[in-house]
């Protein structure tokens, strides 16, 4: 049984190239396994769709091009080595990659997903990204695209949270940091830390204007969320020049009271650590987020927006 106080590990990756293989990604992230846990780490964090590429920014027509950047069963045997080291070193992860499973009538049905593993090698949490941002079709106009409207399914297992890592824990992916419905809707289930991963380009076509802002939009929503929901949030980046991309970096942890106590330096693989203190979700929630004295539901009307 985990304590509820013990170092944790934000393993930023730096780029991926189109052409690494699996075996080389995940050897990189047992070696960064093996450094938090020399370190005294128990947890560890990796990012959104950590085991390749980040595959949306091209427009794939061979589906089976497509299919090799998504695994089919989890772990398998590429990813078997990654459970197997953290069941020999009792760390507990975090983990992005692309699912793909054929359904009962034989579908291809696709997620980005994330998963939480315990110390002993078991999968005992799973979400599928809700927030999918992008587009679905080619827009050849862009410098790259954004497919993951294309290439994924809305994620269909809502937000659900999980007794471990000595506490309850939260989970989602990139895009959802942004919505604050993300962390209120976890913060309400009871989650005291959400983990993330993310891919995010410095350069925005819809909107170059905000190029400049994209790392104080990417801190201050997870600040905004840990503060106002009284959590630690695990921020990490899949970071650098990515097949020409640039990706930002600012892999962080941040504490409950919005406070960025640990982040990267750069833009490689590297490890960003903290002490965590799950008790300390108190000094928020006992406060100024007490939700069960100050919040008034009946007061906020439900909200529906038609599908466009
Ligand atoms: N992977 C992502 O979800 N990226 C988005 C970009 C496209 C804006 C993000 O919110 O960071």
């Amino acid at each position: 049984m985990m304590t509820r106080r013990y170092l944790l590990a934000a393993a930023q990756l730096g780029p991926i190239s189109r052409n690494e293989t699996r075996e080389s990604v995940v050897q990189r992230m047992i070696e960064l396994m093996h450094e938090a846990h020399r370190r005294g780490a128990s947890v560890i964090v990796y990012p959104e769709l950590a085991l390749t590429t980040f595959f949306p920014r091209w427009y794939l027509e061979d589906e089976q091009e497509l299919d090799s950047f998504y695994e089919t069963a989890m772990p398998g045997p590429k990813t078997q080595t990654l459970f197997d080291t953290a069941k020999q070193l009792g760390m507990g992860f975090y983990l992005g990659y692309a699912e793909l499973f054929r359904d009962d009538s034989g579908n291809s049905r696709r997620f980005n997903t994330s998963i939480l593993v315990s110390a002993d090698g078991e999968i005992v949490g799973k979400y599928r990204k809700v927030h999918l941002p992008g587009h679905a079709e080619n827009e050849p106009w862009r410098p790259f695209q954004h497919l993951e409207k294309r290439y994924f399914e809305h994620g269909n297992l809502g937000f659900p949270v999980f007794e471990t890592f000595g506490g309850v824990m939260g989970m989602c992916l990139c895009n959802d940091r942004r919505w604050p419905e993300t962390f209120r809707v976890l913060a309400l289930r009871g989650a005291e830390m959400v983990m993330l991963g993310y891919n995010t380009p410095v350069h925005y076509p819809l909107a170059p204007e905000h190029d400049h802002l994209q790392d104080f939009h990417n801190h201050l929503c997870m600040q905004a969320g840990a503060y106002q929901n009284g959590c630690w949030v695990i921020g990490v980046a899949k970071a650098g020049r990515e097949e020409g991309c640039d990706l930002i970096g600012g892999t962080c942890i941040i504490a409950p009271t919005g406070e960025i106590i640990s982040r990267a330096q750069g833009f490689g693989d590297e490890l960003v650590m903290a002490d965590i203190d799950l008790d300390r979700c108190a000094e928020i929630r006992r406060n100024i987020f007490n939700f069960a004295l100050h919040r008034e539901p009946e007061d906020y009307a439900p909200i529906c927006e038609p599908k466009a």
